[in-house]
């Protein structure tokens, strides 16, 4: 059995859900053949939220974490590539923090490239019959400072375990005005089931070209 750690955050910016949360109750309740899934909440909070997720990892000793934020805005599952060194808020997080250019971990390496096969990871999805890409970047946000404090973790402290972050969009339901792209949390939770298997059964990733242009 491999042992999943699968994370989602608690709504922000004035949404009353985050399809993160709705995904990740979604895939621990059903779990893929073969995985043990364990979903724990994050706050959306600068510290808070990495403090929470070393709790997890260290109560739950996961093989492999995920990390899942909401991207609205985003058309698709977008499985993130790298993790920076910075947090640079755009917008208050929930305790009313807003840091500009801090480091996530002060001497901390510049940047971690995630451990998942993320190329096989997108190619699951896409056989599950959901859009997805790879994304170059996870923002500098709460997303990017949990991405980048689970890859600082695990390559310190648990350099067996592998991890990512995967971001996905909104619900139908938080944007009934059409205004943004949406896909429901059924599918998205179809898809991350195949992606985690995928992850799970694999180290070596896909060679096939995602790259983008800009
Ligand atoms: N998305 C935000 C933080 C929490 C979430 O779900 C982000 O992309 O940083």
């Amino acid at each position: 059995m491999t042992r999943v750690l699968l994370t989602g955050f608690e709504p922000f910016d004035g949404a009353d859900v985050n399809p993160s949360w709705e995904v990740a109750r979604r895939v621990a309740d059903t779990p893929p053949e073969g995985l043990s899934v364990t979903a724990v909440r994050l706050s959306c909070v600068f510290g808070q939220a990495a403090e929470e997720l070393r709790t997890a990892v260290r109560e739950f000793t996961p093989d492999l974490v995920v990390c899942l934020g909401q991207a609205a805005g985003r058309p698709d599952i977008t499985v993130e590539r790298v993790a920076i060194n910075v947090d640079d808020a755009r917008i208050p997080d929930n305790a009313g923090r807003q840091p500009v250019d801090q480091p996530v971990v002060p001497d901390g390496p510049a940047a971690y490239f995630s451990t998942l096969p993320v190329k096989a990871c997108v190619a699951a999805a896409r056989e599950a019959g959901v859009p997805a890409s790879l994304s170059h970047t996870a923002g500098t946000f709460v997303c990017n400072h949990v991405f980048y404090a689970l890859m600082h973790l695990l390559a310190t402290q648990h350099p067996s375990a592998r991890g990512g972050f995967v971001h996905i969009p909104a619900l139908p339901e938080q944007v009934l005005d059409g205004s943004k792209p949406s896909l429901p949390a059924d599918s998205v939770a179809h898809a991350l089931r195949a992606l985690l298997a995928a992850a799970a059964t694999r180290t070596a990733d896909l060679r096939v070209p995602e790259g983008a242009t800009h």
